[in-house]
């Protein structure tokens, strides 16, 4: 079988998920609804889902002997190229299940991990899916062998470690070491780059979420009345699943003319894979240099209780969750929303990113939840106080400086603290 991207023709996917009773805290539909949409973001065609009640995945197959028979019956009949499994396969199921259908067998990590390879753009993005997908592949290259010569391309095959190396385990070996240092010296530019900002004492608020919750519309909408705003600045926001993997940073002023840093972050996904968070640590560590955390919640989304969960559960693994967090429902826009129903701890607040319903509300919020308050001033330092000077210079974020006659006159940010301390330096 070659594959159809050659005559242009999309990828037809027959989706299978295992019903078992034991993980009642997940609903298989919405499960399998949510691969659909991963299926869709992976620009295949879903021609079928299929979904086996059982008491257990079964070890060898994932299904049962007779439903794997069945699938292969189907894919003929329905002329499916790639049969996409709900749960992460193991290598002998991955094998065992290609010999019975005779088809590309995809898992829901590959899935996720080749949407990630084709919307990753900055280095540093690509490197980490490069190292999930390689993570992945390690363990599994008896089942995968085959599947990688079989076809010539489309899901699963795709992304920056698609050369012949990855059939060569010793090759991956050397390969991820190589990517895991490169990753290492791009996590130390970060880390220089994060001392700086600190230095400059501004407060960081992260958005957090599910994928597709809002996040970077609201992050459009919340920069917007920063004076440095241009439409440049604004992030990229769509409808579609993962649109944001590279953490962005830019400047917002509040209603009270405070300054603040805000975070973009990759959004999240239920069974996101753990190769993929961990590779994904790194960019997500920003989180953790946070002063405040915004929640963003779609709240026209069915699945909104578990969506909730998987992001608490990530925070929970990022050691987040004793920051101050707003949870922010989005998208009131879209409909009457009961507020009552969902009942949080914590702070909340119903907005409209799009809109711009309540975002006052939200920027009061965020004054209140966030530390410190932060002044942009000039002083004028005489020369025979030059301590404070140095002071200055060490440990804030000095915009611009220049010698007169009287003294050094510094343009720089301050907290509290110093802005008291300091007061009868200011200059207009
Ligand atoms: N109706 C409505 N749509 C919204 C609102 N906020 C965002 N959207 C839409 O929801 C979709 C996803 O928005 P994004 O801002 O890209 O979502 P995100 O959370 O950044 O998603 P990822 O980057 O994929 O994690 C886009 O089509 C937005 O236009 C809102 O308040 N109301
Ligand atoms: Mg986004």
């Amino acid at each position: 079988m070659l594959t159809d991207i050659k005559n242009n023709k999309k990828e037809r996917v027959l989706l299978v998920g295992v019903d078992t009773k034991k993980i009642n805290d997940f609903n298989i539909k919405s499960s399998i609804e949510e691969l659909k949409e991963l299926a869709l973001a992976a620009e295949t065609e879903v021609v079928e889902c299929i979904i086996q009640k059982r008491d257990s995945i079964d070890p060898r197959l994932y299904i049962g002997k007779g439903k794997a028979t069945e699938i292969a019956r189907y894919c003929d009949e329905l002329d499916v190229d790639t049969v996409v499994f709900n749960d992460e396969l193991s290598g002998a199921q991955l094998r065992n299940l290609e010999e019975v259908i005779d088809r590309k067998i995809i898992d829901r990590t590959n899935l996720i991990l080749d949407i990630f390879a084709k919307r990753a753009t900055s280095k540093e993005g690509k490197l980490q899916v490069e190292l999930a997908q390689l993570k992945y592949r390690l363990p599994r290259l008896i089942g995968l062998g085959n599947q990688l010569s079989r076809t010539g391309g489309g899901i699963g095959t795709r992304g920056p470690g698609e050369k012949k190396l990855e059939i060569d385990r010793r090759h991956i070996l050397k390969r991820i070491s190589e990517i895991e240092k490169q990753l290492q010296g791009l996590e130390e530019v970060r880390e220089t780059k994060r001392k700086k900002r600190q230095g400059s004492s501004l407060p960081i608020v992260a958005l957090v979420g599910y994928t597709n919750a809002g996040k970077s519309t609201l992050l459009n909408t919340l920069i917007s009345k920063d004076e440095t705003y241009t439409k440049e600045k604004e992030v990229f926001a769509y409808d579609m699943l993962f649109a944001t993997l590279d953490t962005t940073l830019r400047r917002g002023t509040l209603p009270n003319g405070q300054n603040f840093l805000i975070t973009d972050t990759v959004g999240f996904v239920s069974k996101l894979p753990t190769h993929l968070i961990e590779a994904f640590k790194g960019t997500l560590e920003e989180v953790k240099y946070a002063d405040l955390i915004l929640h963003v919640v779609d709240i026209t989304n069915e699945d909104l209780d578990i969506q909730v969960k998987t992001t608490l559960e990530i925070l929970k693994d990022l050691e987040v969750l004793n920051k101050p967090i707003i949870t922010v429902f989005n998208k009131v826009d879209k409909g009457h929303i009961d507020e009552i129903h969902y009942k949080i701890d914590g702070t909340k607040v119903y907005i409209s990113a799009k809109e711009g319903k309540n975002i006052d509300l939200l920027f009061k919020m965020i004054e209140e939840n966030i530390p410190d308050k932060f002044y942009d001033v000039k002083l004028l330092i005489p020369y025979d106080n030059s301590k404070i000077s140095s002071y200055l210079f060490d440990n804030t974020k000095v915009v611009k400086f220049e010698y007169r006659d009287n003294g050094t006159l510094i343009e720089t940010i301050l907290n509290e603290i110093d802005y008291k301390k300091y007061s009868e330096y200011i200059v207009d």
